[in-house]
């Protein structure tokens, strides 16, 4: 449809559907206008898409998380109509700062399903045949609020303003059975728009519904709550984002979950092949590659098996052997938590048909073992079932066509460790895929001022489909104008983010003072904790006076805590009494500040990474897998303080270490201390370490009391019954960590100096295009091609 059309669409829907007009229509009207009136300008589009996909060989992408964040300003951005709605919008006395209120499309936690997101961009965008699977959370992550320092959940209820960029379609429902309840899975589709492109691909995410909604017979003889009790049974399996799973029930509603997005995605998938083939099932393999994002999906092989045999009739090795060349598996970290494991038990009583396929397969496995001469306890440990658990992971690589890292350093240590037994006996199978962000959303939509610079500087708009491209704008390093003009930018960017942060969190920050940013999942081993204890250093040393000619910092943190996860939860109320003590102090004043940032999610990311000047990397060396938000922010000229871990070493490889801040242990240095490795000895003997950690129980810093601090104090000097002092390394690192800090600090009082290292990040991060690793994966590992 052309663009004018569309114009009209908006006012016509704004008069049919709310009897109103754009002057005086409100932001959720304006914004159900805009999107509907969009959706029905690309829906030819679409269609001849899903048509494309559909005849060629495509691949899928099965993730129990999108975070896709707020639609509406990338829609726009990737149809060229921003400015021609900013227009309409304008003349009737709006603005698309209308859309800042729209809620942001939060199912998913972090990394993972960002990651996810800014795949089903890239590949829209490069014409890629990749359609996205997932969950319809009615409720995705959790709002977080901060009362007195502490983080509190709120339920997100990102549709209650309705949904404008899905469709339902109830006419393509399936129905999924579990051992003690059978539920409709009823589909809702998002256009994944393609930038500059007619391609659009498909995001289906399942609702979970009764299949009676309503029990009339027990309504009538005055049961109430029996009559909606199975309509509720059913609505939970997709009510909530990651449901806590301390117990059975809690488990069981996870696995079912899993196996309901798994089982409708995949006899969608089957019908649609039908179409074209029949009952014939040869080419399956051939037209079809889905990717496994992390063990939740994996739950998808034994289905596969069950749907091929049980309901087509295929024989067991014919269904497996279509597995092993279909579905491929990604790991994103080495963490024990991401390995899942199921109780056999609550498999087997959930679903336990699946359950049986996977004791075959097991035995499958044990013969192959058995042929390459692995027998005793190496074999046990390779089992799929061992004692009483069923290891998703290990299912998903013995059934896999090709297992992938997400980083170079985090590909080698599952080769050479984690999984290095499965390494030996399936090399072939193993691939690294440096994960990748869309420079669209992540460059041109956050920083409108830093893409019009590069557009200009390069004469043409080809970075925003082809990243590496400012490789060329590197000359300009030499340019005093051009690094001037980049200061502007940054400086405007600080000022923007100051204003939104004083309205929305109601904290003053300097925009002239240094951004430096710690943005991602409050976790242990991301080490928010290590930041927080250098920053109390620093503040002493400040107030004491040994320390005198700091440059003034702004601290920014944004970080939610899973709800149950204790000692996270502890490090942001940490974090805020560091805050709340540098406040009160006139010696420090205007010198240091700490802000942590409330509900830290997509669309504040894309405010602070603009206006960053340090992006903070400081996970325990080889723990981090990838990370992704350190891509983003060398992207908008943050340089990197960090550890030589995950995707940063390669960062540091396209930008060169004089344009870094790295410190810190490597993975082979910590290998080596690890054994003697003595926490307890360090406080004792190191007075800076002493205090910062003295602070968390000697009255200087207030828990509540909750206990927490010393909690956290105990952890790091001497350890806890389930793990060891300091497991993280906050201690080895410290020293040096402080001196990375201070050394950042030096050189940003040289603004020319500093500017250079900037314009390093942004010309080098081409590799860091989702882009790149998107067309990797489709030659490598989907071997699909544009269509
Ligand atoms: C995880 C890893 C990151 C990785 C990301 C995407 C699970 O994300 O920890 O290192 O970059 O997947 O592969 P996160 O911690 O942000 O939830």
């Amino acid at each position: 449809m052309p663009k004018k059309k569309m114009l009209e669409a908006v006012e016509l829907y704004l008069k049919s559907e709310f009897q109103t007009t754009p002057a005086e229509a409100t932001p959720d009207q304006l914004h159900t206008a805009v999107s509907r009136s969009l959706m029905a300008g690309i829906a030819d589009r679409w269609h001849a898409s899903a048509e494309k996909h559909q005849n060629t060989r495509h691949a899928y992408y099965f993730s129990a998380e999108f975070l896709m964040g707020r639609m509406i300003y990338n829609n726009l951005l990737c149809l060229g109509m921003t400015e021609e709605i900013g227009q309409l919008l304008e003349k009737n006395g709006a603005s698309l700062d209308a859309f800042e209120e729209v809620e942001d499309c939060a199912l998913g936690n972090g990394g993972l399903g960002r990651l996810a997101a800014c795949f089903l961009d890239s590949a829209a965008t490069l014409n890629l045949p990749l359609d996205g699977y997932g969950i319809r959370y009615k409720y995705g992550l959790f709002k977080q609020k901060i009362e007195g320092g502490f983080q509190k959940e709120e339920a997100d209820d990102w549709t209650r303003y309705g949904d404008p960029w899905s469709l339902r379609r109830e006419d393509e429902a399936v129905r999924v059975e579990f051992a003690d309840q059978t539920i409709v899975a009823v589909p809702y589709d998002m256009p994944i728009i393609g930038y500059n492109t007619s391609n659009i691909g498909t995001l289906r995410l399942w609702q979970a519904e009764p299949v009676q909604a309503f029990d009339f017979n027990l309504f009538n003889a005055q049961q109430y709550d029996a009559a909606v009790a199975e309509r509720n049974r059913a609505e939970d399996i997709s009510r909530v984002l990651y449901p806590n799973d301390s117990t059975d029930d809690g488990k069981i509603l996870r696995l079912k979950q899993q196996y309901f997005f798994c089982s409708a995605s995949l006899q969608d998938i089957i019908r649609k092949y039908k179409k074209t083939y029949g009952n014939d099932f040869s080419h399956f393999a051939e037209m079809n590659a889905i990717q496994l994002n992390d063990t939740h999906p994996v739950i998808s092989i034994p289905e596969l098996i069950r749907l091929l045999t049980d309901g087509e009739g295929l024989s067991f090795d014919y269904a497996l052997d279509i597995c092993k060349q279909v579905f491929s598996y990604t790991n994103h970290t080495i963490l024990a938590e991401a390995l899942e494991k199921w109780s056999q038990h609550l498999m087997e009583r959930t679903i336990p048909r699946v359950f049986h396929i996977i004791v075959m397969l097991d035995q499958y496995l044990g013969g192959e073992l058995h042929q390459k001469g692995i027998t005793g306890d190496k074999e046990y440990s390779m089992h799929i079932l061992q004692h009483g658990t069923v290891h998703m992971a290990y299912m998903a690589i013995y059934c896999s066509r090709y297992i992938n890292g997400v980083a170079q350093l985090h590909t080698e240590i599952l080769k050479n460790d984690v999984l290095r037994d499965w390494y030996q006996i399936y090399p072939e199978k193993f691939q690294n895929k440096t994960n990748g962000i869309t420079q669209r959303r992540w460059l041109a939509l956050c920083n409108p001022e830093l893409s019009d610079l590069l557009t200009r500087l390069l004469g043409n708009e080809s970075w925003k489909t082809d990243l590496s491209q400012l490789k060329q704008l590197e000359k300009y390093v030499e340019d005093e104008k051009v690094m001037q003009e980049l200061c502007e930018i940054k400086l405007h960017s600080h000022q923007k983010l100051a204003e939104f942060v004083q309205k929305k969190d109601g904290i003053t920050i300097d925009p002239n003072t240094c951004f430096d940013v710690q943005i991602k999942r409050l976790h242990e081993y991301k080490r928010q904790f290590l930041n927080i204890l250098a920053i109390l250093e620093l503040y002493y040393e400040i107030a004491e006076g040994s320390l005198t000619d700091f440059t003034p910092t702004t601290f920014i943190f944004g970080a939610k805590s899973a709800p149950g996860y204790a000692r996270a939860k502890g490090i942001i109320k940490l974090i805020n009494e560091v805050a709340a003590l540098i406040d009160r102090d006139d010696r420090v004043r205007g010198k240091i500040k700490v802000a942590f940032l409330s509900n830290y999610n997509v669309s504040y990311a894309e405010k602070i990474i603009a206006a960053a000047d340090v992006s903070e990397q400081i996970s325990t060396a080889g723990k981090e897998a990838s990370g992704t938000g350190n891509m983003k922010l060398m992207a908008n000229g943050a340089v990197t303080l960090g550890t030589l871990d995950g995707a940063n070493i390669e960062i540091v490889e396209e930008a060169g270490s004089i344009n870094e801040y790295i410190f810190g242990a490597t993975v082979d240095e910590i290998r080596s201390v690890q054994e003697h490795y003595n926490p307890n000895g360090m406080y004792h003997n190191d007075y800076k370490i002493k205090r910062v950690l003295d602070a968390l129980v000697n009255g200087t810093l207030n828990d509540g009391g909750s206990g927490i601090f010393r909690e956290l104090h105990d952890s790091i000097v001497y350890g806890a019954s389930w793990h060891r002092p300091d497991q993280y390394f906050l201690l080895l690192d410290f020293e040096r960590y402080l001196e990375a800090k201070k050394q950042v600090a030096r050189d940003y009082k040289d603004q020319l100096v500093f500017a250079k290292k900037r314009w390093m990040n942004i010309c080098n991060s081409g590799k860091f295009s989702s882009d790149r690793t998107i067309r990797e994966y489709a030659k490598d590992i989907w071997h699909i091609e544009e269509v």
